[in-house]
């Protein structure tokens, strides 16, 4: 048989959204901040139920606490129900945050029998779940292990069981929520991606990296399902996943389902002549980003704006400028973006006649950066003082090469700015 299901992860219920003081954020959108979890997670049922998927993963931190909020429980009642009623499976695992001693299992009174499976709950963790297809045939395996407190020093891998003989026709899927790759030290579930690869199932759907992020085709992080804070900047959403008949993964695609979106976004302010120019630089930036967006799941979007390059207008990128641009843009999208103060990283375009000219440090400065013996040394004496880090890097000759030019043109170019700004300020003394 071909089937089909989703992959979700790290939904946080009950989590509050952060850093939003930073925004100029309309305080009528408190609505949309109390609501937009469940709105992507509502998403998620949907397309779940529109694609007619055979099962859901849930792959951990469903709850953001230990003290499941009574409301958040009755928000995952009601989508599980939703499944249910759609004739659709689920598998849930506990990860970090709602380990399995959370979760009561009067809350969620689904029986041994139930289409709705919380590993740990109803069944010994881990949990081995066998999907029938019509025909009787065992087709589809699913190693589910959950969290039983809110820390797990140990590396779970070795609780999961390879495809047995009599399971080899099986499509075996790992479902875990662990730190990959990581230090041995993490106390979330440490293991390696080499070993996930070792147990050989046909796809480990993973939780607890909130970033959605593909290890390789059989091994992801669907990612959290709405971002919450700027460390979790991006378009975040599902995976849905379609095996064919000969249990090769036919598609894996990510569906962006989130209803606010934190963004950072960089901007290069080189080219532009003038403030009006650049002005039109971070508009048209600002709609190449949000116009990307084809989905039409996200309400929303929190910017961050770093303005870089050097300019001849720096002067002119003040409070006001933010705040003209900030309302504008903001005007112009009925609301759909709300801008944090935009970081001036800009520097002052450098008068180079005026540095070759100068009498003073400046033209100095200027003349010592371009002899190529001066930076060499430079550099020796940089790279003597970073030796161990540099050895430990294991760079190639020719790495350290691309290293030194690259760190010479950074050095070059700061201090020609800098001789800029010194002559510009001799030029505004005069
Ligand atoms: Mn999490």
């Amino acid at each position: 048989m071909s089937f089909s299901f989703i992959q979700i992860s790290d939904i946080h219920l009950g989590r509050p959204f952060s850093d939003l003081s930073k925004y100029s954020v309309d305080i009528n959108l408190k609505h949309l901040y109390k609501n937009a979890v469940e709105k992507a997670l509502n998403n998620a049922v949907d397309f779940a139920i529109g694609k007619a998927v055979d099962f859901v993963l849930i792959c951990g931190d469903t709850f953001d606490s230990n003290e499941q909020d009574f409301e958040a429980k009755i928000i995952l009642k009601e989508v599980l129900n939703k499944l249910l009623s759609a004739d659709i499976k689920v598998f849930l695992i506990c990860g970090n945050h709602d380990p399995l001693s959370s979760y009561n299992k009067l809350t969620f009174d689904f029986d041994e029998n139930s289409p709705i499976h919380i590993t740990g709950l109803n069944s010994k963790n881990p949990a081995e779940y066998t999907l029938k297809d019509k025909s009787g045939k065992n087709d589809v395996i699913i190693h589910a292990f959950s969290f039983e407190n809110n820390v797990l020093k140990e590396n779970p891998v070795k609780y999961f069981t390879p495809p047995q003989k009599e399971n080899g026709g099986a499509f075996h899927i790992g479902m875990l929520h662990c730190d990959l790759d990581c230090s041995s030290e993490s106390p979330y579930a440490p293991c390696k991606s080499a070993q996930l690869k070792d147990i050989n199932y046909n796809y480990w759907a993973l939780g607890h990296i909130h970033i959605p992020s593909v290890i390789d085709d059989k091994i992801v992080y669907s990612g959290t399902i709405q971002g919450r804070n700027t460390k979790e900047t991006g378009v975040h959403g599902i995976r849905y996943i379609k095996v064919d008949d000969n249990n090769a993964i036919a598609e894996n695609s990510f569906i962006p389902l989130d209803v606010i979106r934190y963004e950072d976004l960089c901007i290069d302010l080189s080219s532009s002549k003038d403030i009006t120019s650049a002005a039109s630089v971070i508009t048209d930036s600002v709609y190449d980003l949000i116009g990307n967006d084809k989905n039409t799941s996200c309400e929303l979007f929190l910017l961050r704006i770093y303005l870089t390059g050097m300019v001849c207008f720096y002067d002119e990128i003040n409070e006001q400028f933010f705040s003209v641009l900030s309302e504008r843009l903001n005007n112009q999208t009925q609301g759909k973006i709300c801008i944090s103060q935009i970081n001036n990283n800009t520097s002052i375009k450098a008068d180079l006649e005026a540095i070759i000219s100068d009498e003073g440090i400046a033209g100095e400065i200027y003349k010592t950066i371009q002899n190529d013996d001066n930076m060499t040394s430079f550099f020796n004496s940089v790279q003597n003082s970073l030796q161990k880090l540099v050895s430990d890097c294991n760079y190639s000759e020719e790495e350290k090469q691309k290293l030194q030019v690259e760190v010479l043109n950074s050095v070059k170019e700061n201090c020609i700015n800098i001789c800029g700004s010194i002559c510009a300020d001799e030029r505004t003394v005069d």
